[in-house]
Order: C-alpha cells, then structure tokens, then sequence
C-alpha cells in the first residue's frame, strides 16, 4: 500500500508540474497585453445587465448571417463600402466601464470611438482576420464564459506551426492590441464551450481625440 501511495502522490505532484507548464503562457506578441480579474464579480453582473438593455442582432458579415450577435455604437466600418460610419451614440451607462478600461490600459476614455457588444453562442468561432483598417487599438472586456484566443503572424510566410499562439482569454478580464499584434498578427477564437460575451473598444486612426465619447 504504502509505495502505491507514494506513488500516486509523485504522480500527481508530476501532473501538477505538467499542468504547470501547460499554463505558462505562451510569450505573447509585443503589443498584446493581458490583465485578468479586471471585472468583479458583481461588476460583470452590471455589465451583463446593460448589455440584455441594448437589442443584439445577428451580424451579417460579407452576406453571410454570423452565428454571433452584436449592436455597435460610435463608428464602423462598412466592408463593402470600405468606409466609416458614424452611427448611434455610446451610450452613458457605458462610460463607467469605459473609464476604467482607459484607466488601466493608459487610454482616454475620449479616444475609444466604437463600442461593439457581441454575444457569442455556444460552439461559435470567430475566423482568422485583423481588425478593419481605420481602426487603432483594439481593446476586449470577456463576459460569462473563458475563450480560446490565438494569434499567428499576418505575413502567410511566417504562419508556422510554431509561431502560432493559444491561450485562455478568461471571464472578466481584458486584453489590449496595440502595435505589432495589432498590424503584424491576425486574432481568431477557438470554438466556444459557453455562452460568452464581449465588449470590444476600438480607438481611430491617425484622427484628433475628438471623435469619441464625451465624459
Ligand atoms: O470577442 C472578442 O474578444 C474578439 C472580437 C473580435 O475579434 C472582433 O470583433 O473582431
């Protein structure tokens, strides 16, 4: 009995190793920046709250109905125009939540010019892409459910095997995309296991800080 115990207490110390390893984030892109636990608890419940106030609508992308809904506020563009558009206003019950994503990623909160809510259903994926042009920073607030999020190198040369990363996007916490991970990688999430949502915030371009929400 005894050896088997000890054993069995070396193995799970070895799983534990392991496991360790396995969560060891891999090294992430320069740009990317992660901080989990940003949301409460209760702070996640309000946000879900103010988000069942706003109607998601399946989105249509290049035709196509996503298994994913959304409502968008600020600015978007338009794939087949290629423009922006300047649609309804942020709205205010928002601007909390806004002011404290700026806080922390050293962002003003008058920067962010779209505020895009989306609702993903179990199973759904979101396909390789970057995000459109116009856009500049690209921040994500993760609801309810952890996703799988991966990045791999834009240019299709460099899109090894090896280069490719994968880790756990979890509940209630925010990620930010500047720089390279912005313009050199492509983003994708893996298929869900949950009901998840987001709140993704995205600055312009190259544009005066006057275009986003007013505080
Ligand atoms: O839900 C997310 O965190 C990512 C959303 C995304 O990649 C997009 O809307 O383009």
């Amino acid at each position: 009995m005894l050896p088997a115990i000890a054993e069995s207490r070396d193995a799970t110390a070895e799983q534990r190793k392991m496991q360790d390893l396995f969560s060891i984030p891999p090294e992430l892109p320069d740009g990317f920046s992660y901080f989990p636990d940003f949301l409460s608890e209760a702070e996640e419940e309000e946000v879900l709250r103010l988000i069942r106030e706003q109607s998601l609508r399946p989105m249509i992308f290049q035709g196509f109905e996503a298994r994913r809904k959304t409502a968008g506020f600020g600015y978007d563009y338009h794939f087949d125009s290629r423009r922006l558009h300047k649609g309804k206003p942020i709205p205010q019950a928002f601007l909390p939540l806004i002011a404290k994503a700026g806080k922390t990623l050293g962002i003003p909160p008058s920067h962010f010019a779209q505020l895009l809510l989306t609702e993903y259903a179990p199973g759904t994926v979101i396909n390789w892409h970057r995000d459109a042009p116009p856009f500049g920073q690209i921040a994500g607030i993760s609801l309810v459910s952890d996703c799988r999020f991966r990045l791999r190198p834009h240019d299709k040369s460099r899109q090894t095997r090896s280069a490719l990363k994968s880790f756990t996007v979890e509940r209630r916490s925010l990620y930010l995309m500047t720089g390279a991970a912005r313009q050199d990688w492509e983003h994708s999430i893996a298929p869900l296991k949950g009901l998840r949502y987001s709140v993704t915030l995205r600055t312009l371009r190259g544009l005066p800080a006057d275009y986003g929400i007013k505080p």
